[in-house]
């Protein structure tokens, strides 16, 4: 009798001509359209296969493997993986696999971008013309902060965060950083980053970025006592986790003058925005795109698939994932890195 082939889920469409090569070692269950799986769902599916690519989207925890007897592999396309429980996964053999590394630049890019735009009100001040606002040149109006000269905040100094600190030196700006851990002297002398506690980070900087993890301990981390810290012309941006800020006391930071914009592309329940943010317009807001260039989401999509592949022992890297979730890695304080990307 034939041995049947190892098989895997795809949990969303990716990009079909890379999740290919998964055809010529596995059967391959891919969901053909966009998809909000239930856990019911998720575990029914986990249930028949021996590896699974999936994305941020699905929370995979205790309960969803409960049945997945075959199961051997999960890849994770992102560097993130707090949907991911990674000890109940190891406590069943499971291996688990992230993208780091891929995504970093274009994250950094996409930080920057955000941060600008905050600071210069750039899409306040598009819907303003769009509604017709605009009456004139009006010298006093839509006026912003600099970046040029300021000081850069940035809490989470793993690849993500050195990115931007290395965009910020050509913007001359005096970059502090706060991490879990210390950066050794000479990396801390590259990005030309001096390392300082949460409160003075909170109090110092011109423009606060966050790209930590998310964690049980960087829940709401950034909350209405954090906010009052810092300086009333201040602007957060983060491209970390939703869950890292308090969404109702920013905006009422916001709403109230005691800080002068934000920009979020993450949201504790995305994809639903908290109305209070919504209706503000000193915010900028986007649908968690920061990875989102074709050419780093491609990336992402390869190294995922090559993950699976070798985690299911097949390949040229049979049993050697590129980029598995080692315990250690969890401590290393990567942009993004849950316990929380
Ligand atoms: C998206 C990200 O999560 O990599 C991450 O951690 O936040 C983003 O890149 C990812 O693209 C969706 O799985």
């Amino acid at each position: 009798m034939a041995e049947s082939r190892p098989k895997v889920w795809v949990s969303q469409p990716l990009f079909d001509d890379i999740v290919e090569r998964l055809h010529a070692h596995f059967d391959v269950v891919q969901v053909p359209d966009v998809s909000e799986h239930d856990a019911a769902a998720i575990a029914a599916a986990l249930r028949e296969v021996d590896g699974a690519l999936v994305t941020l989207n699905e929370r995979i925890g205790r309960d969803e493997i409960a049945d997945a007897a075959k199961l051997r592999a999960i890849a994770n396309v992102g560097v993130g993986y707090n949907n991911l429980d990674i000890d109940a996964l190891q406590a069943r053999g499971i291996v688990a696999t992230n993208t780091p590394d891929v995504l970093t630049e274009t994250t950094a890019d996409f930080g920057f971008a955000l941060m600008m735009a905050a600071a210069r009100r750039v899409t306040e001040a598009e819907r303003h013309l769009r509604a017709g606002q605009w009456q004139g040149w009006n010298f006093k109006g839509l006026l912003g902060a600099d970046l040029h000269g300021s000081t850069l905040g940035i809490l989470g100094m793993g690849r993500i965060g050195q990115g931007i600190a290395k965009r910020a030196s050509g913007f001359d700006m005096r970059v502090l950083y706060h991490n879990r851990s210390r950066l050794p002297a000479e990396v801390e002398r590259a990005f030309n980053a001096t390392y300082v506690d949460f409160d003075t980070l909170l109090a110092q900087a011109d423009h606060l970025v966050l790209v930590l993890p998310y964690s049980a301990a960087s829940h709401h981390i950034v909350d209405a006592a954090a906010l009052a810290k810092m300086q009333p012309t201040a602007t957060l941006t983060n491209i970390a986790r939703g869950g890292i800020v308090d969404e109702a006391a920013l905006a009422d930071a916001l709403a109230n003058g005691r800080l002068a914009s934000a920009a979020l592309d993450v949201f504790e329940g995305e994809p639903a925005v908290d109305p209070c943010l919504l209706a503000l317009d000193n915010i900028v807001l986007t649908p968690h795109i920061a990875s989102g260039s074709l050419a780093t989401r491609r990336a992402m999509v390869a190294l995922a698939v090559d993950n699976l592949i070798a985690a299911l022992g097949v390949g040229p890297d049979a049993g050697r994932p590129p980029s598995p979730i080692a315990p250690a890695k969890q401590d290393d304080n990567d942009a993004k890195r849950p316990g929380t990307a």
